[in-house]
């Protein structure tokens, strides 16, 4: 059985939830399954890297920190607070990582399942694997930021991607990525993932969307013209890689509930989110909803999320 070599990226910050995505690929793995995790490491603190360590008690894995040179980056623009030079890493896989494949995941993540299947995928001829980013695709006038020939069902979510380092370091994409992002710096809507989805624009294969289950794909309203209506609407009732934001306090979220119990049994336990759970906090927080969303009840996609997700996805609003 050949081992998968996943790559993370993160500072000490998001540590914690790297953590978390490392020990749920630990914990559902298929009892064959091998890992390699390669952290690129954005100045972690030694005792946020003992936490991860702590979990070779339980199950074995390697583990190879690379340190991240933000420096490298500078010249890319970050438009927007929430986005640090990190997100960039990505780019500098194939030069770090002395691997054939990569998968890189987002510390976002739970994996609810074997990533076996998901690593067997054939990169022959292509650059990167990935999951469609709906959210992109619909609204995020991909034609004319990238000309008409680009393929808009194929702009994917850079959450979740296999890499072919071998074919990335043979082609100098890490110079092309980076040429065309400092380029294009002012105009990028999401920095790296644009810059990704336009250089692999003729090599991208992808993936089946239970690999990269945001929560968008839980408003069937949004799918009910697509071609794949029925395939995208299954995506979450199997989803092997759930992309999420978690550990946000009162947050709405499928699959939410099942994180923090993993959380509870992990080295994390201290960082569960103290919600708000008085009345008044989840009244504060289906106000915010329905002023943003005043008529919501009046929609026909309100009842139709109802009937095809139930009551959990009602007020998903991220
Ligand atoms: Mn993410």
């Amino acid at each position: 059985m050949n081992t998968l070599n996943l790559c993370l990226a993160c500072d000490d910050n998001y540590a914690p939830y790297m953590g978390m995505a490392i020990f749920s690929a630990l914990k559902n793995a298929a009892p064959q399954d091998k890992f390699h995790f390669y952290i690129l490491d954005n100045k972690i603190s030694a005792a946020g890297k003992k936490k991860i360590e702590s979990l070779r008690a339980a199950y074995p894995f390697e583990l190879t920190y690379l340190p991240l040179d933000e420096k490298l980056f500078a010249a890319c623009d970050v438009k927007r607070a929430q986005w640090t030079l990190s997100i960039f890493g990505r780019y500098l896989i194939p030069k770090l990582i002395p691997e054939d494949k990569v998968l890189y995941l987002d510390c976002d993540v739970m994996v609810r399942g074997s990533l076996q299947d998901l690593w067997e995928t054939d990169l022959t001829d292509y650059y990167i694997a990935g999951v469609p980013d709906y959210n992109v695709i619909f609204r995020g006038r991909l034609k004319e930021r990238f000309g008409a020939d680009f393929k808009v069902e194929e702009y994917v979510n850079s959450g979740v991607l296999l890499i072919n380092n071998q074919k990335w370091r043979a082609e100098n994409l890490f110079e092309k990525l980076l040429d065309y992002s400092v380029k294009n710096a002012s105009s990028l809507q999401y920095p790296d993932q644009d810059a990704i989805n336009f250089i692999c624009r003729e090599h991208k294969k992808m993936l089946p969307d239970y690999y990269n289950v945001r929560s968008y794909l839980y408003k069937p309203d949004l799918f009910l013209h697509h071609p794949r209506f029925n395939e995208i609407i299954q995506a979450p009732k199997k989803a092997i890689i759930r992309h999420f934001a978690p550990w946000k306090k009162n947050f709405f979220a499928p699959h939410r509930q099942e994180y923090l119990d993993l959380m509870r049994v992990s080295p994390w336990a201290d960082h569960i989110p103290q919600d708000d759970n008085r009345v008044w906090g989840w009244t504060k927080l289906i106000a915010r909803y329905l002023g943003r969303h005043p008529f919501c009840f009046l929609l026909p996609k309100f009842y139709r999320r109802w009937y095809y997700r139930g009551s959990a996805c009602l007020f998903l609003d991220d």
